[in-house]
């Protein structure tokens, strides 16, 4: 027999499941759109930014600058296809607009911007990510606010020095208010991390700069959820959490490719996409 807390929790997985899914519908739609785009990076990280947008984050999308909002820091300015599904799903800017994504003149460039509705920093330049969101963090404190602070950094991000040194601060200021997602997808722009600057190993990296850490599958939302709970429950120190995530998750032609960091196919391959998404998991 199930309890009702334990139902309740099954319940939220399928709704979370289900919202994943729209994402990435949307990212697909986006990336047919224009004809290419980081689908893969949109694809791989739907699962966090469903918890984070339909379960966990305080936000308010008709008043975005509310004091005491949760922030979400997106270092990763390639990544904004799937902030891009998010927002729209949560009622920030219209669905419609998702069509306009990389086009000129659009609110919704590739690599996103704070132009945007929703998006608290312009993160093209990788690797500013984590000093702004310790700063906020900080800043928040200070203010006497309840507001958490979301970073969402990449494997290939971990290269930039500017993240070791934000990494020290944050656990310095014992920002328990700061959470930190490392989506490792083991790839990069030119071929997987480890040959060309490994990053690994990760989760003992940021224990020795003070963080409270964990590592789980980041296409498991049972698993974040838990993670994101685990993590509550610990205080002064900030909390890194590794995401173990594929690229292209969810449609096969994208998660075979050897290189997909930046995804563009023939006009009438998108058709086969579209249709692997429907019958693949989750
Ligand atoms: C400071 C800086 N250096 C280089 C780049 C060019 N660049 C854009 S994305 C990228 C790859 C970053 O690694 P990762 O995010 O892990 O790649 P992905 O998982 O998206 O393939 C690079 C080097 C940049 N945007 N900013």
């Amino acid at each position: 027999m199930t309890c009702v807390a334990e139902r309740s929790q099954e319940q939220a997985v399928v709704d979370l499941k289900a919202r994943a899914k729209s994402l990435r519908r949307h990212v697909l739609r986006m990336a047919e759109v224009v004809g290419q785009g980081y689908a893969g990076q949109g694809l791989g990280i739907a699962d966090l930014l469903a918890v984070l947008y339909f379960h966990e984050m305080r936000y308010d999308a008709v008043r975005l600058d509310w004091p005491d909002r949760d922030r979400f820091v997106l270092s990763i300015g390639h990544y904004s296809i799937g902030l891009y599904a998010a927002l729209a799903e949560a009622g920030v800017f219209p669905i419609e607009e998702l069509d306009t994504y990389g086009m000129d003149g659009s609110r919704l460039e590739m690599s996103g911007s704070e132009a945007t509705p929703g998006f608290e920093m312009t993160g093209g330049s990788l690797g500013h990510g984590l000093s702004q969101a310790v700063g906020m963090a900080l800043g928040v404190r200070l203010d006497g606010r309840e507001s958490r602070v979301f970073n969402l950094l990449s494997d290939g991000e971990l290269q930039e020095g500017s993240t070791w040194e934000a990494a020290m601060a944050g656990a310095h200021y014992r920002l328990d208010n700061l959470f930190a997602f490392i989506d490792c997808n083991g790839q990069q722009a030119d071929g997987p991390p480890y040959k060309i600057m490994n990053s690994e190993p990760v989760q003992e990296k940021w224990a020795a700069f003070g963080w409270h850490t964990q590592r789980v599958d980041g296409n498991d939302i049972s698993a974040i959820l838990s993670a994101i709970d685990l993590a509550l429950e610990v205080h002064d120190q900030p909390h890194a959490i590794i995401l173990d995530t594929m690229m292209g998750r969810g449609v096969p032609l994208f998660e075979q490719r050897e290189k997909n960091h930046f995804i563009r196919i023939e006009p009438n391959e998108w058709h086969i996409a579209r249709e692997q998404l429907e019958v693949g998991t989750p």
